[in-house]
């Protein structure tokens, strides 16, 4: 029986750690344990008998790691390596009578654009080579696992769907906070990966099955297909630098029943469990007949971080990102000018936008190139969805497919040509569609004969494998002052769109005012009469206070604003809130906690017409660092626009060095000092602040870098005979690196003095880890360097 059948036959179990088997067969840390399929295959062969004879039905082939990049430094190549990894699976099931051998499929080990380097294409190359071997070798199906950024889950399935066409299973880490490292949410992982087609879902790694839970709750609540669990033994714990696992399979498979009962159908175990976890969970719940998993039947579009579910409450989609009519956006569309599109894209988020459409078409300009550029940028600061509008069907496909997420297309209609176009992107990367009620013959004028159209949308979608809730209809709105005999035709065909077919609607609202005076008073009116109607999702202009008003007003009237909060949080008579801000005039502190990376540059220059370097640093930069750090604490934001943030710092950053460098003459050396912020922490901005002032002062600067090897900074400081070594470290977890930096250079006998520095430490730190300074800033470092190099220097 093939996987997919057994699913919704039988529950289905998974086998357990590899790598805790292989440590306690010897693997030692380094080691990589990909290259035991070549160099001890009996091994490898003999950790997959164990578990199919503890009732595993999947082999998971030893190939977590196998991808070009991490297996660069060994004699084996990804195919080699995958190959014989399938081949003793495939034995293995054979002579032990197991069931199915799945490709193991872990992370690239580099985080991609724009939290690190590695591109999306890239990714899914490194990808594509590990399935392309794996289907080769007869794999039974492809699991990806242990994955915290979304983007790479999106860039692993589709390597796997576009190059086999075995089953694919997808499973993602979570922390203790519900979310993963870059900060996406089960409903978010389940939104983008159903899209995708995979063929089941879930969790494993990150925590113990007991705390995995409340995770596992919220998995079972959305998704609508098989959910995997594969817990860790426990919360690990670090003993005598051996991680430590405290659940015994007992609790372990207790737990797993648990979940099993509520819905999870294919189970297994993550780091620290054996053969005797999985044994006791088969154990367990052999008898156990799985839940049925039904269509759970919403209609949800997401970002890498957020989820918005259209169909239960108004959600508005912001129009601003489009040139149409206006001839600014059009200036920033030809002169590449990102942060005015950016800003525009802030700017109605603030104002109440729970969704973008993003329209860069212009003539003049490659609008597939634009157009995937500004979804990076605007992902890069916003965490949004974004409605992806082009009439090219070529900009659509580069924009749904580098898209971090599951998007909207804007749009199709009725015409044959379009929907052959259109609903093979929308299917294949899982997108919601705009369906619009026009076809060869144009907008009908009668209600009835749109809904036809609507109809017909929704029915050929089917046919290409795309759900209803992925669709959602524009009933379109024609001009009051035209066609107002039309006006209440649109009404009534949003409302038997909602009533009769059951799908989600949208409307651009404001064409109905077109050519009429005041027309703020027609928008209003028309909104309220669409909203009453049913509509889902204007498209308006957030920046619009009228409409917005109408908005707030509705939800309370329709109880969905329960309590009236949202409302009177905005309209109670408390200073500043009556309106939301729209702000084309940011300061640099919010330019940065924005992220906002051009107008760091420009921003910057005209300050320093006022303020002197020093100052913009304090007032400004650090400031709004701490924003950006609590806001990254409480959860407000993640990864990704902290990392925005501290690059618009470093654009800020580079602006003051200039000016600093013209301000002072460079003068003879007043001594040699090494910086470095210390192994294991990755944060220098403070370290080449305190770097930049020092030299300004005369030293010279020896810059490690960050995140540097202990043996690093003693040998330099031994070689080129150094008098003074700063170090730097901004996480509690870096302070012990600190400390045996420092005892390493005593311990070598390095002759120098040792200054240290950074948001975590104070004094009563500096001296617990035995340094002689502690400079709490730049300012500070310079004191501390002119008293040690004194006498040097008179
Ligand atoms: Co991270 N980060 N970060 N981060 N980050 C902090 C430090 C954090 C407090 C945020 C938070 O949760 N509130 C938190 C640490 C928690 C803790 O341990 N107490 C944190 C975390 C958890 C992390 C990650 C683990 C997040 C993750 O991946 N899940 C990760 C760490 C990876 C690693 O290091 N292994 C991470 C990553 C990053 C970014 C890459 C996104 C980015 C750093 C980019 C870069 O530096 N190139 C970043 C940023 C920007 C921050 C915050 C927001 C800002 C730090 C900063 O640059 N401040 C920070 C929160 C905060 O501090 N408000 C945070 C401005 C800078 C000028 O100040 O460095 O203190 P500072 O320097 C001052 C003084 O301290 C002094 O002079 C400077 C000027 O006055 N000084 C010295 C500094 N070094 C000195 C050396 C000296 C003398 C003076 O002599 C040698």
């Amino acid at each position: 029986m093939g996987i997919r059948e057994a699913l919704t036959k039988q529950i289905i179990f998974f086998d357990g750690a590899m790598g805790t088997m292989l440590q306690s067969r010897g693997l030692k840390v380094g080691e990589i344990p990909e290259t035991y399929n070549i160099l001890y295959p009996d091994i490898i062969r003999e950790v997959h008998e164990k578990y199919v004879k503890a009732g595993a039905d999947i082999i998971t082939t030893n190939t977590f790691g196998a991808n070009e990049l991490k297996l660069k430094n060994t004699d084996y190549s990804v195919e080699e390596v995958i190959t014989k990894a399938v081949e003793i699976a495939k034995e293995v099931k054979k002579t032990s009578n197991g069931k199915y051998v799945a490709l193991d499929i872990g992370p690239i080990g580099q985080m991609l654009e724009p939290m690190g380097v590695l591109k999306f294409e890239r990714a899914y190359e490194i990808f594509k080579r590990q399935v392309e071997a794996g289907v080769k070798a007869g794999c039974d199906l492809i699991l990806i696992e242990t994955i915290s950024d979304l983007y790479e889950a999106k860039a692993a399935v589709l390597a796997a769907k576009e190059n086999s066409n075995l089953p694919v299973f997808c499973t993602m880490t979570f922390g203790e906070d519900g979310r993963t490292f870059t900060g996406t949410d089960p409903l978010t992982m389940i939104t983008l990966l159903e899209g995708l087609g995979v063929d089941a879902l879930g969790v494993n790694c990150s925590l113990g099955p007991k705390e995995l839970i409340p995770i596992v709750e919220k998995i079972l609540e959305y998704s609508s297909i098989p959910v995997i669990i594969q817990a860790n033994a426990g919360l690990p714990r670090v003993e005598d630098e051996k991680t430590i696992y405290d659940i015994t399979p007992e609790e372990f498979a207790k737990h797993v029943k648990v979940m099993a009962q509520s819905g999870a159908c294919i189970l297994g175990g993550c780091c620290g469990t054996t053969d005797e976890y999985i044994k006791k969970v088969v154990e367990n719940l052999k008898s156990l007949k799985p839940v049925k998993v039904n269509n759970k039947k919403f209609t949800a579009i997401c970002s890498s971080s957020k989820t918005v579910i259209l169909g239960k409450e108004v959600k508005v989609i912001g129009e601003r990102i489009n040139p149409t009519g206006k001839k600014k956006f059009k200036e920033a569309l030809k002169s590449n000018n990102i942060d005015y599109i950016l800003t525009e894209a802030i700017n109605q988020v603030e104002s109440g936008a729970d969704i973008l459409d993003v329209n860069v078409g212009l003539p003049e300009i490659d609008e597939k190139e634009m157009m995937i550029r500004t979804i990076k940028e605007v992902q890069s600061i916003l965490n949004v969805p974004l409605q992806i509008d082009s009439s090219d069907s070529k900009v659509i496909e580069a924009a749904a497919r580098i898209y971090n997420g599951k998007s909207i297309i804007n749009s199709v209609n009725g015409k044959e040509q379009v929907i052959r176009e259109i609903f093979p992107i929308a299917k294949k990367y899982g997108a919601c569609i705009v369906g619009l009620t026009l076809d060869e013959n144009g907008i009908p004028s009668k209600a009835e004969e749109r809904v036809k159209i609507a109809e017909k949308i929704i029915n050929t979608a089917e046919e290409y494998g795309i759900r209803k809730e992925d669709i959602l209809i524009d009933c379109l709105v024609l001009t009051a002052s035209a066609q107002q005999e039309e006006v209440m035709e649109t009404i009534k065909a949003v409302r038997m769109v909602k009533e009769e077919l059951g799908v989600s609607t949208v409307l651009g609202v404001s064409n109905v005012s077109f050519g009429l005076p005041k027309r703020e008073i027609l928008n209003q009116a028309f909104l309220s009469m669409t909203l009453s109607a049913g509509l889902d999702a204007p498209i308006l202009n957030p920046g619009n206070k009228e409409v917005m008003d109408v908005i707030k007003a509705f939800k309370v009237l329709s109880n969905i604003d329960k309590e009236a909060k949202e409302y009177i949080n905005t309209y109670s008579n408390i200073e500043g809130k009556e309106s939301p801000r729209v702000n084309n005039d940011r300061d640099l502190k919010e330019i940065i906690i924005k992220g906002l990376k051009e107008d760091a540059l420009q921003t910057t220059r005209e300050l320093l017409r006022s303020k002197d370097s020093l100052a913009i640093v304090d007032e400004y930069l650090i400031p709004a660092l701490d924003v950006v750090g609590k806001k990254y604490e409480n959860g407000e934001i993640f990864l990704p626009q902290l990392i925005q943030s501290a690059e618009t710092v470093k654009n800020s950053f580079v602006v003051i060095k200039e000016n600093m460098n013209l301000e002072e003459e460079k003068q003879i050396s007043k001594g040699k000092i090494i910086l470095a912020t210390v192994k294991g922490d990755i944060h220098d901005i403070g370290k080449n602040i305190v770097k930049v002032i020092l030299e300004n002062y005369g030293f010279d600067i020896i810059d490690l870098g960050k995140d540097v090897p202990i043996e690093n900074i003693v040998e330099t400081a031994k070689n080129e005979n150094i008098k003074l070594v700063g170090l730097s470290a901004l996480m509690t977890t870096t302070v012990k690196s600190m400390e045996d930096t420092i005892k390493s250079l005593r311990e070598n006998n390095v002759q120098c003095k040792i200054f240290v520095g950074g948001a975590v430490l104070n004094q009563e730190y500096a001296d617990m880890i035995k340094a002689d300074y502690y400079a709490k800033d730049a300012q500070e470092a310079v004191g501390i360097a002119r008293n040690l190099f004194k006498d040097t220097n008179e």
